[in-house]
Formats: structure tokens, C-alpha cells, sequence
């Protein structure tokens, strides 16, 4: 930022570290020609299978690998785009300091389940859409953690409601059930 020389701002800041136009004459006191460095901010969050539907990644829920996630600006622009690791997780990082949103490309073989909003230092921030965590403020130098999706698989739905519904089924039923593919078990899903 442009500073003051016997307290009248002198001076113009560039765009790439410098400032000019200073104009000192003998005596002249020049201060506060400071430069502010952005300290990089970063975002995490993991995608895993939600086994209980309840929106935390609770022991025994594990991550989803290679799953595909977008972080845009306030603008809609997109800043990066990653891969989950074998944990399920992802993180971006050097970040400029402002709002951004991150959003998940629903993985294969999965039917959508809770997303969650993360914490920046401890203090929530953002809001969930559908696959998408929106409105997350990163201030310089901090880590905004735990921005999660959570994702289920539909064969043990079923499974849970049959269980509850106290029907019977043989092995070879069983068996079928367990090998359906995707789409015959989002017909039964939406039937139940
Ligand atoms: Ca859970
Ligand atoms: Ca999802
Ligand atoms: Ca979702």
C-alpha cells in the first residue's frame, strides 16, 4: 500500500510488488509503504462411504479413492481440480484468500448421500448444496477442513430394509441381490 510522507499520501502501488512515484525531499519523513503477502490458505474434505446415512464419517466408514472434485472462486471460475487419495481425501492448497466452493462429481456405483459443511480454524463456514459445499470463506494462512461428502451404496440399503421389513430371502437371493448392478438397484430403491 501507498504510504505518507508528512502525512499526505504520496505515491501508487503497482501491480506486481511495487510501489512509485515517491518524491523525497531533504527532510521528508516517508512511512507506511507497506507490502501485505497473501499467506496461502488451503481446503480438505474427504469422500466416503456413509454406512449408517448419517452425514459424519463415523470408524469403519472409509474413504472413497478417485473420486472427482472441482473447487471454483466467487466467480464461478475454476481454481483446481483433484482426484481423492486411497483415503477418500482431497486438499487443496496456496490459495488465494477469498470465498470458494467445492464440488463433488458424484462417484460410480454410489448413490448420493449427505454432504457436509467443514470448519475454517474451528468456526463453520459455507452452506451444502446438492454434491456441492458453497459460500466457504478462507482468510489467509488457514485451513478449512472436513468439507465431506458422503456417499452410499445401494445394495445394502435394500439389504437393511428387507432386514427390517422381517422378509425372508434364501441364499440364491441373497447372492442376486448382492450382485445387482447400479441401475436395478435404484428401481428397487425407488419402489421401497
Ligand atoms: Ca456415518
Ligand atoms: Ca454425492
Ligand atoms: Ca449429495
Amino acid at each position: 500500500m501507498v504510504g505518507m510522507i508528512d502525512g499526505e499520501l504520496v505515491g501508487f502501488a503497482g501491480d506486481e510488488d511495487f510501489i512509485g512515484g515517491i518524491e523525497l525531499s531533504s527532510g521528508d519523513q516517508a512511512t507506511n509503504y507497506d507490502f501485505c503477502e497473501n499467506i496461502p490458505a488451503e481446503l480438505c474434505g474427504t469422500v466416503y462411504f456413509d454406512r449408517n446415512n448419517d452425514g459424519i464419517q463415523n470408524s469403519g466408514e472409509e474413504g472413497i479413492e478417485g473420486t472427482r472434485v472441482v473447487l471454483t472462486d466467487a466467480n464461478g471460475n475454476v481454481v483446481a481440480a483433484a482426484f481423492t487419495d486411497a483415503e477418500g481425501q482431497y486438499c487443496f492448497s496456496d490459495l488465494v484468500p477469498g470465498i470458494y466452493c467445492v464440488k463433488e462429481i458424484q462417484p460410480a456405483g454410489y448413490l448420493d448421500g449427505i454432504d457436509s459443511v467443514g470448519e475454517v480454524e474451528g468456526v463453520p463456514s459455507g452452506f451444502a448444496e446438492n454434491d456441492k459445499l458453497v459460500d466457504i470463506q478462507l482468510l489467509g494462512g488457514v485451513t478449512g477442513e472436513h468439507y465431506n461428502f458422503g456417499e452410499l451404496k445401494p445394495s445394502e440399503i435394500y439389504l437393511s430394509k428387507v432386514e427390517k421389513k422381517e422378509l425372508t430371502l434364501d441364499e440364491n437371493q441373497l447372492a442376486l441381490l448382492q450382485d445387482m448392478d447400479i441401475l436395478q438397484d435404484q428401481i428397487i430403491r425407488m419402489r421401497l
